[in-house]
């Protein structure tokens, strides 16, 4: 049995004795010592100018980073050519350059060891880190085989280490953003349509005539192209429907604000589609050509009316016709918007599900306004060996378990990481690399007996985030203005890639996750799926395949290349969907015969007692989840979240204006730390809003510890998605709790 891997607060290491580099390329100043010297014919009295793209979220903005004649990094601008976000980054990429400059980096390698029959970190050489890993790597796949070893992650450094365990022998790569976030919409969505609408969305909000939102905060959430695009929809005349039981920011912009009660978003979504087929106001013949079981459908609607919804989404029926008629009457330039954080209620798939169907109904998909037709240009692979078939996968972990699942659901490799008599699959080894699971997986039981499991847990991140506390080995990774990545190759209206090269050399002892990566399989005796010395002889090789060179790139950071296929349906007769029949799938078999509804239908959801309100979350401007939540600059803008509460319940509590509360959920789980109230009407009586990405509680991260509540620890009741897996969150009652509990500080 593995010893009981205890939590260490990283900064009580007293780290600021390690060696720290200037933080600034020589190179970048004119110095040509450094290796990777650039020629930027941009600069200006010298100025230089590095093109990069963004990682503070995942819309990948491309923009330049500015480095002074001093050789400091003094500003990261949006590039004017990027369609992704049209020379104009957000608050949060602006920002970005405090993640280079933040001190609480992490800055060495560390290993875990016992001192004194205390478990702590010792700084490391690189050597002896990846020796470490590569042995230990070895001894788990002596045991278990290769599979055995699964990666976690979120954003560019994960292809590295999915590339790494491939090789490896092993395909169980998860992503929080698959089975916590996008999951339900993107199964629905291919359930329906045949493929889904990807990122950035290929929604044609530019050019629509109406957009409808279910719970997409976009604003809040801040998907920059998205936003623009909404604005000038907007200045264009276009009416925008929101939906939310809180007036959003989008909801403000809005024609008309449906305040749902929360959970019963289904019950509104068959009322509309009751009203589109049974007034008739729906696209008849895009309906006849392209889409399977209309009659069923029609059937199966007859008695969703909106009198029926009314009573159960408080929604009231005129308005339910009223803003089905603006539909009809935009169609079809009209979006149904599919959302992308949908992982809500554990029906996640059937609501996403009722979208596709409307959005079929209204014949958006294809036209102008609605849905478009993405391209994007295919980067092609070094060359390397073919990977070794591993003799199972995650998909065998499943039992029969969410057959819909296209991409690993991360709380089954949680399971399969939990010994279990007479398990026949079992993972051993983690790495997780930009992906901070502490605080966006709620499944705190689950996940604190897998990580005591294991024999081997690597953490690959640029801060000592709650994850890293669990590590064996944590490896710093240098941040993105620091390093050489993967091409941004963006399939959407145009073509485009994006360069990303360092602006500076990376700080302190921190390494781009190639490096990592390269090492690690070379000492796995891999060295032939990495058959170059640099990253940038990759890119090298990828540029030259395209059509474009690494000096091109630099000058221009991105480029557009030419579209080869129509961006909406032109031959009426000749087009088909991408599912199995080549038609829209209003009934879906393959559910039935799955064992689910073919259609949507509504359930109820548990609600809060008295006393108890549920529980909501979302997204800010200036933030991006817990990644940004120690950034300087950003938490200027926002220090803490806030709890949103109706005055009507402040009253009934005699709650004040940022008065301090804690939150108390169903079962009894109190928030670590207070949060400050914030009174509004802006949100319904029954629901209490809060920003998710604060509360952090391991104090390394100086700035953000103990700022705000984090939603995570009040999320204890999950209702998982029976079709694909996804972990529905917002099942969950919280009440008030006015005095100091004097609760420990700790998770
Ligand atoms: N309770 C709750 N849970 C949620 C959500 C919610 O709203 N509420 N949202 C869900 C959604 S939509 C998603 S997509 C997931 C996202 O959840 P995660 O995938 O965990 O995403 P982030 O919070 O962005 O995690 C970022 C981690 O990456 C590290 N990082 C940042 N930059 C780099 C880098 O360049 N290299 C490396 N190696 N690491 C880096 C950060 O320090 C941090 O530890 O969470 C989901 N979970
Ligand atoms: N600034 C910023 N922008 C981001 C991110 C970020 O961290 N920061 N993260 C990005 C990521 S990975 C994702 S997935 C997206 C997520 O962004 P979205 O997909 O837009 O987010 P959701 O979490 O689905 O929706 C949050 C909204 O749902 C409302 N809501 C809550 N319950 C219900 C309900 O029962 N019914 C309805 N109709 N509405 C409800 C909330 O009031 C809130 O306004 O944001 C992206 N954009
Ligand atoms: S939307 Fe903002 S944070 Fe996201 S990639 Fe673009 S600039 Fe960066
Ligand atoms: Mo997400």
């Amino acid at each position: 049995m593995h010893t009981r891997r205890k939590f260490i607060k990283i900064g009580a290491l007293g780290l600021g004795a390690t060696a720290v580099t200037t933080a600034v390329a020589s190179w970048a100043t004119g110095n040509t010592s450094g290796s990777t010297r650039s020629v930027n014919d941009r600069a200006v009295s010298g100025w230089h100018r590095f093109p990069t793209y963004c990682e503070v979220c995942f819309w990948k903005c491309a923009g330049w980073t500015y480095v002074s004649p001093e050789g400091s990094i003094q500003k990261i601008i949006g590039n004017d050519d990027d369609p992704q976000c049209n020379g104009r980054l957000c608050p949060r990429g602006t920002g970005g350059v405090g993640m280079y400059s933040d001190p609480d980096r992490l800055k060495t390698p560390l290993i875990r060891v016992t001192k004194n029959g205390e478990q702590t970190y010792r700084e490391a050489t690189w050597d002896e880190a990846l020796d470490f890993i590569a042995n230990k790597m070895k001894e788990i796949a002596g045991k278990h085989g290769p599979e055995s070893i699964a990666l976690f992650n979120h954003g560019t450094p994960g292809k590295y280490f999915t590339h790494l365990l491939n090789a490896f022998g092993s395909n169980n790569v998860a992503a929080p953003s698959f089975a916590q976030c996008r999951g339900p919409r993107d199964t629905g969505f291919e359930l329906t349509f045949g493929e889904s609408v990807s990122s950035p969305e290929v929604t044609d909000i530019r050019d629509t005539r109406c957009l409808v939102l279910i719970g997409s905060h976009i604003g809040e959430n801040m998907h920059n192209g998205q936003v623009q695009e909404m604005s000038e929809a907007i200045d264009k005349g276009a009416v925008i429907i929101t939906v939310d039981p809180r007036l959003s920011t989008a909801a403000s912009k809005s024609k008309f604000w449906l305040p749902i009660k929360p959970s019963t978003d289904l019950a509104l979504l068959l009322a509309w589609i009751h009203v589109l087929i049974h007034d008739n106001l729906y696209n008849r013949e895009y309906v006849a050509q392209y889409a399977e079981g209309f009659n069923e459908l029609k059937e199966h609607v007859r008695d969703f009316t909106p009198e029926w919804a009314y009573g159960i989404t408080t929604i009231k029926p005129e308005l339910i016709r009223h803003t089905a008629r603006e539909m009809a009457n935009a169609a079809p330039s009209v979006i149904i918007h599919p959302g992308r954080h949908t992982t809500w209620y554990g029906d996640d798939v059937q609501r996403s599900r009722a979208i596709a169907i409307l959005n079929a109904l209204l014949g958006s998909w294809g036209n102008r306004g609605g849905i478009f037709f993405k391209e994007g240009i295919k980067i092609p692979d070094f060359p390397r060996p073919a990977y070794p078939k591993p003799s199972w996968s995650w998909q065998d972990t499943l039992n029969g378990r969410y057959p819909f699942a296209k991409e690993a659901v991360t709380n089954t490799i949680i399971e399969a990481s939990i010994p279990k008599p007479g398990m026949e699959h079992i993972i051993k080894g983690w790495f997780v690399a930009g992906t901070n699971l502490v605080v966006s997986i709620p499944l705190k039981e689950q996940l604190m007996q897998a990580m005591q499991a294991l024999d081997l847990l690597v953490v690959i991140d640029t801060m000592p985030m709650e994850i890293t506390g669990y590590a064996d080995v944590v490896l710093p990774e240098c941040t993105y203005l620091e390093r050489y990545d993967d091409l941004r190759a963006t399939a959407h209206r145009e073509p485009t890639i994006a360069l990303r090269m360092p602006a500076v050399q990376p700080s302190y002892l921190t390494k781009p996750s190639w490096w990592i990566s390269k090492q690690i399989g070379e000492r796995l005796g891999l060295g032939a799926f990495y058959n170059y010395k640099d990253f940038k002889e990759v890119l090298q090789w990828q540029l030259k395949q395209i059509g474009s060179s690494m000096e091109e790139m630099e000058r221009i950071g991105l480029k557009k290349y030419p579209r080869k296929s129509p961006v909406y349906i032109e031959s009426i007769a000749e087009f088909k969907f991408k599912t199995a029949s080549g038609k829209i799938q209003l009934k879906s078999n393959e559910l039935q015969e799955a064992g689910f509804d073919a259609m949507p239908v509504y359930t109820p959801h548990p609600q809060p007692e008295d006393g108890y309100y549920r529980l909501i979350y979302g997204r800010a401007p200036m933030h991006t989840f817990s990644r940004t939540a120690n950034n300087r600059n950003l938490v200027a803008l926002m220090p803490e979240n806030s709890v949103w509460v109706n005055p009507q319940v402040a009253e009934l509590w005699g709650l004040r204006k940022d008065q301090h509360v804690w939150l108390k959920n169903q079962a009894g789980v109190l928030s670590n730390f207070s949060v400050k109230v914030r009174i509004t009407e802006r949100i319904r009586w029954d629901s209490v809003y809060i920003v998710h990405g604060f509360g952090h509680h391991h104090k390394p991260l100086t700035y953000a510890f103990g700022r705000g509540v984090n939603d995570t620890e009040l999320i204890s009741r999950l209702a998982i998605d029976p079709i694909m897996g996804g972990t529905g969150m917002r099942g969950n009652f919280v009440t008030f709790v006015k005095t100091e509990p004097r609760k420990e500080g700790k998770l």
